[in-house]
Formats: structure tokens, sequence, C-alpha cells
């Protein structure tokens, strides 16, 4: 039989940078064609369902929906912009025939643009354009279209996929237009692109079974779900299939039910056909990347493979004073291992391997903000641990140390051109480009290794207050290079355990600035404040005013104190050096020194010193 090609079904995925609008985009497509039933309340982000992603306005995980328009099902694949989470869009790219390129109109193709169009056009995706966001008030749809267009001849793998629709849309609002001369009213002409332009999915339906696992899930009661599009064959409920898996086939098993998509929710059904996007139940330890295949069809499909990741960092059993005081789950080496283990079913760019000590493991991720998600999700599920600071991961090529290289492009006001360029040439950024725009926007472009990077993002926020972008992109592996150090000023800690106080925290407040208020429990070693001057010093912030009988003036009793800084997690990471540690527990996240005594870690340094002039 040949192949059958099902008109009745488009499989598409919405790429783009950060930021770009592509939630806001499936949140319209999903109001317009009426997915939800008139009593359910839907609000803003809709795909943005868990708690992190709320409270960071940005998509972490890839998601999929279901939409049906004109009699054709439309199932669309949200993913994430952040280059952090560029697993996840390389893990669903392979369920679409086609992708929805969105381009903010005023920002134009930004670094994630490129990354994200290279890789659906490489899986032989056929675009189609979307010049997002036409309201902002410094739009310019012909410039962010005419660059795109410029991408895309540079990019594209195949003649057709130059052939791109264009639509210019507002998605906020709902609405699309092919001709910017004339206002959108909805998004048909966006839904009727999609119809036009991606294509049906084919396949052959008389073959056996095969499904690539591109997600997992977990069904409170259904188990373990796995989510993928059946690339061959048909599947049907009870059907025995074996398992393709990293190591070699599984033994016989079968599919207890199938599960199609129906706007935000999953329906069961007893049957799914070629070019289905479907969650099966039943395959308790399948793996992404797994086949499906039928019993007497056992042929793998290419496993996904994600780019390496880049960052690594120590999560070790917590060694703090306080250890075991705010944990919710227990959290020893083993508690952490398993945790550890069960993400890395699912995030597809993380990796995990042993540490120095039983007591440690070796994290690695694409970025700092990859491992800042994991650690914080951690955290709210009630685990304590303490983690060090990222350090690049490098690589051996031919007797040479090689380090990641990346493009960093960043969008500032021109009042803040002059820190903003001194910043990163400090760190050994090399500019590449500097452009203008009409709104005195200034648009940088550096090369810069992703060591130098570390903690860029934070300065430039505090720099610009809160109003500087700045994006990047892997270029490759190069060889490893001097570079200046960046320096940071040392740190005051506290010189003893106890409650820290108000007359205690002014004695800190002369030599520096403050991390903790008045009533924080404090341990010696832990880092209570930053030193405007280099080198660590001990402050005894738990110190209480000598009682005496006289009373003096009242003045002596009021301590004004300035509010503590209060470092989130992502600074931390940034601040530790190497010889320090971020302490994360469900209620707190504590600095600390790795030695927590003072004369301890002289005598360390004193060792080291006479070490480094003996050898
Ligand atoms: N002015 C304007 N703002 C928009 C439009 N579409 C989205 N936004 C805003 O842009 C911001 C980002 O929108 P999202 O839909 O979260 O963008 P995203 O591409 O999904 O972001 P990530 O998934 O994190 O990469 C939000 O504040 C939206 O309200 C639009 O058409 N016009
Ligand atoms: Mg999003």
């Amino acid at each position: 039989m040949p192949l059958i090609q099902r008109d009745d079904l488009r499989n598409l995925a919405i790429i783009a940078h950060v930021d770009h609008g592509k939630t806001t985009l499936v949140d319209a497509m999903l109001k317009q064609t009426h997915a939800f039933a008139s009593h359910e309340q839907v609000g803003e982000l809709i795909l943005d369902s868990n708690e992190l992603e709320r409270e960071k306005g940005i998509t972490i995980l890839a998601k999929n929906t279901s939409i049906r328009y004109r009699g054709v099902t439309l199932n669309l694949i949200d993913t994430p912009g952040h280059v952090d989470f560029g697993g996840e869009v390389e893990r669903v790219l392979s369920m679409a025939d086609g992708c929805l390129l969105l381009v903010d109109a005023a920002e134009g193709p930004m670094p994630q643009t490129r990354v994200v169009l290279r890789q659906a056009l490489e899986m032989g995706l056929r675009p189609i354009i979307v010049i997002n966001k036409l309201d902002r008030p410094n739009a310019q749809p012909d410039v962010a279209l005419e660059a795109t267009h410029d991408l895309l001849l540079e990019l594209a793998s195949d003649p057709a996929q130059l052939d791109a629709p264009v639509l210019f849309t507002n998605g906020r609002q709902g609405t699309a237009t092919t001709d910017l001369t004339v206002e959108g009213r909805d998004l048909e002409p966006l839904f009727e692109a999609i119809l036009d332009h991606v294509p049906a999915p084919s396949g052959d339906p008389e073959l056996g079974l095969q499904l690539l696992v591109s997600t997992l899930d977990d069904d409170s009661y259904r188990g373990r779900l796995a989510l993928g599009r059946v690339a061959r064959g048909n599947l049907r409920k009870g059907q025995p299939v074996v398992v393709g898996t990293r190591d070699g086939w599984s033994q016989r098993q079968s599919i207890t039910g199938i599960l199609l998509w129906q706007g935000l929710h999953r329906i069961e059904v007893a049957e799914a056909r070629v070019g289905d996007i479907v969650a099966v139940f039943g395959l308790p330890d399948v793996a992404i990347g797994d086949t499906v295949c039928d019993v007497d069809a056992a042929e793998t499909l290419p496993r996904i493979e994600v780019s390496e990741p880049t960052l690594r960092m120590q999560f070790s059993v917590s060694t703090s004073p306080f250890a075991g005081r705010e944990q919710k789950v227990s959290s020893t080496s083993r508690q952490l291992r398993a945790r550890l283990d069960r993400e890395l079913r699912t995030n597809v760019a993380l990796r995990v391997a042993d540490g120095s000590t039983a007591d440690t493991f070796e994290v690695s991720g694409r970025g700092e903000l990859h491992l800042a998600i994991l650690i914080e999700t951690m955290r709210r599920e009630g685990y304590e641990f303490e983690v060090s600071r990222p350090q690049v991961i490098t690589r051996e090529r031919d007797g040479h140390r090689l380090e990641p290289v990346e493009e960093c492009v960043i969008d500032v006001h021109q009042d803040h051109l002059g820190a903003i360029t001194e910043l990163l040439g400090s760190r050994g950024a090399v500019m590449q480009s500097m452009r203008t725009d009409a709104g005195g926007g200034m648009r940088l472009t550096y090369v810069a290794p992703t060591r130098a990077l570390i903690g860029v993002r934070g300065s430039l926020l505090t720099l610009t207050r809160g109003t500087g972008v700045m994006a990047t992109r892997l270029l490759g592996w190069e060889r490893w290079r001097a570079l200046p150090r960046p320096h940071r000023s040392g740190v005051l800690t506290a010189s003893q355990g106890g409650i820290a106080v108000a007359y205690g925290l002014a004695a800190l407040q002369e030599r520096g600035q403050a991390f903790i208020g008045p009533g924080t429990p404090v341990y010696e070693g832990m880092i209570v404040g930053l030193n405007p001057r280099p080198g660590d010093l001990a402050v005894n912030v738990a110190k209480q005013k000598q009682k005496t009988n006289i009373r003096s003036s009242t003045a002596d009793f009021t301590v004004v104190l300035t509010p503590p800084r209060v470092i989130s997690l992502e600074e931390a990471l940034d601040f530790i050096q190497d010889d320090e540690l971020v302490e994360v527990t469900p209620a707190n996240l504590r600095m600390r020194k790795r030695v927590l005594n003072a004369n301890e870690r002289h005598a360390i340094r004193k060792r080291e010193a006479m070490a480094r002039a003996s050898g």
C-alpha cells in the first residue's frame, strides 16, 4: 500500500527568540478556535502552566496542544525561546512538519532566532514567517522582515523552504494580515497559511508501528505517559509492542491506553493513525529518544540527540552547621542522586556524573538559568543541598584545551553605553559591531568565551536598572585563552554563630554592605556582607551592646540600619568564588565559605602560597 497523506492533520512547532510572543500567540489561536468550553476560565500564557514559568514569565518546557480549524486538526508545539532551554526545542522538532518562525517587529531576528531556525530547517520543516508585535511603538516590520529573509536565505537547506509565506501579527490582540496596508481582524490569514503551507503528515499505515518518544509526562492515575508522533503504521489500545532503548530491545509490553489532544485536554481514544501526535501509557520504563515498535517490525528511528552542556557545577549534601533544620524531604546523598536521576529522564540537555566524593555530584547544563531552574525546583520540593560556582566545560583536541565561545548581543539605551562597553571590555569580550536605532537604543554584538560571560547578565541589569537585554548563542569551541580575571572584592563573614542583631550589624555596616537583616540566624563562616576591599573579614554580627547601669543618651540605643541587599539564587551563583558555596534549603539561600573557620582558611592560604613559592 502506498503512503497516505493525512489532509485532516497538520503538525507544527512555534519557534522564536525568547519573549518574541510564542505563548501569547498560542493563547489567541486557542481562543479563536474555541478550544475552551464557555464555562472555562482562561487567562494569559495558558501553556506556561508550571509555577516557575508563571513567576518568571518565560517558557521552560515545550508543550503540545491541539486546535481544530475548518475540519483540520492543528497540533501546535510551543517551545521555549531562552537559549538555556534549547534542548527542549531540539527534543520536540521531530514531531513537526512545519514551523511558525516568530520575529518581534521591533527587535528583528535575535541570536536564538538563528539557532532555532537552523535546527528547524535542518530537520526539513517548512517555515512560515510571522512578524509579530506589530503594535509596538518602535516596530519596523519591513526591516525585521528583510533581516529574516536574509537569515532564511543563509540557512535554508532545501529551496522549497525559501518559499515561506509572511504574516504580520499582533499576538496579544489576535490579529494577522498578509499586507501591512490592511489591518488584520483575526487570525484567519494565519490559519489559512498553515493549511496551505505546512505539509500534511504522510506515512505508510500498513507497515509496523514506529513512534519516537519525544516527551515524558506523569499522570496521577495512568502512570508514565510517553508522547510522540506515530511515524509509521497505526496504533491501537492493547497492541503488543517492543521498545528500542539505548541498551537494546525491551521485553514485549502492551499499550494500555492512547490519548489525543483536544485543546488543552487529552481524551482517551481506541486507536491513532500515522501522523498523529499521541500520548501512550503502559510503558513504565520508556525514555525520551526510545522508539516504540510493533513486535513484528522492530526497527528503531534515529535517537534524539541534543547539543552538549557548556556549564557544570557540583551539587553536594549539605555540610552546613544548619543542615537538616530546614529540609522537608530527606536529602542524603542517595536521595539527591535519585532526584537527579529522575530529572535526567525528562531534562534531555542535563548530565549528571559522580563527583570527587560520595556526597558530591557533577551536574552539567546548557547555561546558568538551566541549572538555576533545577536548583529552584528541587528546593521547592523540599530538598536541602549545597552548590558550587558554575564552571565552563572544556574539551581536549589535539592536545589543546578548548572552551565554549558565544556570540552575545546586548540592547541598551545610549546612556548606558559607556558602562556596558567597560563591563564587557574588562572581561575580555571582543566587540564585533555597534548599531544605533532611531529611539536612542544601541545594539552591541560581542564574541567572548562563555567563561567571560558568567555573571554578565546580572551586572548588565544592575548597570542599566533592569532595562538592558542580553542574548547569547553558542558559536563553537575554541582554544582556551588568557582572560582578564574579573575581580570581586572580599566578603564579610560571621565570626561566630548566633542571631544577627542591630548592634552587630551596625558594626558590619561601617565596613561594608550587609546581606542579612537583624534576627537572621548565622554560623561561623557564613557570608553576611560585601567587603568593599579585597580580602575577607570576619565580623561578629551577633554581638550585643554591653549592658551598663548608666543610661547614656538615647541616641546610643537607636542604630539606623540600611536595608540588606537581598541576593537571588542566580546572583548568588555568579557571586561566589571557588572557595565558597551556596547553601540551598526550602526556606533560605545562604552563601558560605567552604572552610568555615577563619584560622583554618588562613592556614590553607599560607600553605598554598608556600607551595606556589617553592614549586
Ligand atoms: N506589544 C505586544 N506585546 C506582546 C505581543 N505578543 C506578546 N507580547 C508580550 O511579550 C511578552 C512575551 O510574550 P510570550 O508570549 O511569553 O513570549 P514567548 O515567545 O512565549 O517567550 P518564551 O517562551 O519565554 O521564549 C509578554 O509580556 C507578552 O504580553 C504583541 O503582539 N504585542
Ligand atoms: Mg513562551
